[in-house]
């Protein structure tokens, strides 16, 4: 068992178990058909907040392959998906998916994206009204698949499980430092978003051991729960970005923060930050002094 709390109650019969094997598998096929089915040529099929806010193909395809799977194997449920998928569930739960997590370096093939997908209950619209009870990360690239279930553990297993190699358990790193913290970070699309992203990081900059920008929500969640980084925080994160990834931090024994308390305290556009329990207040900190957690 973990220290993160209970599994809010679950429909009749149904166990935190199943949902954490049917994320898996759902985004392990997603993940396999970005990368096997990919056209020799994925170019821009439109583009949503910005000019560099990009849409593929790909992307589309990912996202109707899992409304199908989540469909056919729990048809009362709802999901809420990055391009565009919103249907009303009956059963109090709701799959949060992003198809492509990682589309711009989906778009250049750079090997960091990823398909994410999460359980959630409470109301998936609303900041601070849901929380994950289990997820999946899968990376095409690294054939990986990174899940949780709560109270569970978090792993990190090999996309065929035919491979035979033994899962992990995920562990976030003891680092408890500032200066000595790798930290992960991201930017939005809007330009003056960014500006704004930039001055933080003049100012954060000198404060940390160094900056990865890697370019995947998702996968900066796994690199915090894995401990490859110390910590991540990102302004501008939507719900399908960060669910899945949300839990996997929690059930290795790290905390994920939004800006402010009570609903605020919870992750999402304001602010996100992943980290140990004890740095991640500090970096929190670190975002809301130096003004850019209000996105
Ligand atoms: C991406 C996030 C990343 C952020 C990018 C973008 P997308 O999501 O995962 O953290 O820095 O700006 O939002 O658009 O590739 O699904």
């Amino acid at each position: 068992m973990t220290g993160t709390p209970p599994a809010p109650d679950l429909p009749e019969g149904l166990t935190v178990e199943a949902l954490q094997q049917l994320c898996v598998r759902f985004a392990t096929e997603a993940a396999r058909f970005i990368r096997d089915e990919r056209p020799e040529r994925v170019g821009v099929a439109a583009t949503k907040s910005s000019e560099t806010d990009v849409v593929t193909v790909m992307d589309r395809r990912s996202e109707e392959l899992l409304h199908r799977l989540i469909q056919q194997a729990r048809p009362d449920d709802g999901i809420l998906g990055e391009e565009g998928a919103d249907v009303a569930g009956t059963s109090g739960l709701t799959w949060v998916i992003d198809p492509i997590d990682g589309t711009v370096n989906y778009l250049y093939e750079v090997p960091a994206y990823a398909v994410s997908v999460a359980v959630v209950v409470g109301d998936a619209h609303s900041q601070g009204g849901w929380v994950p009870v289990a997820g999946a990360v899968a990376d095409p690239s690294l054939r990986l698949v990174h899940h949780a279930g709560r109270g569970r553990g978090a792993w990190t297993g090999p996309e065929d499980p035919a491979s035979g190699d033994e899962p992990l358990r995920l562990s976030v790193s003891g680092e408890d430092r500032l200066g000595r913290t790798l930290l992960a970070t991201g930017f939005g699309y809007d330009p003056q978003v960014r500006a704004r992203q930039a001055e933080v990081l003049l100012r954060v900059l000198p404060l940390v051991r160094d900056i990865r920008r890697i370019g995947s929500a998702a996968l900066d969640l796994v690199r915090v729960a894995e401990g490859s980084v110390d910590a991540y925080a990102e302004t501008g994160l939507n719900a399908w970005d960060l669910a899945a990834g949300w839990l996997i931090v929690l059930e290795a024994g790290g905390v994920v923060l939004g800006a402010g308390e009570g609903e605020a305290s919870a992750p999402g556009k304001a602010l996100t930050v992943a980290a140990g329990p004890a740095l991640a207040p500090e970096v929190r900190r670190l975002f809301v002094t130096t003004g850019d957690a209000a996105g």
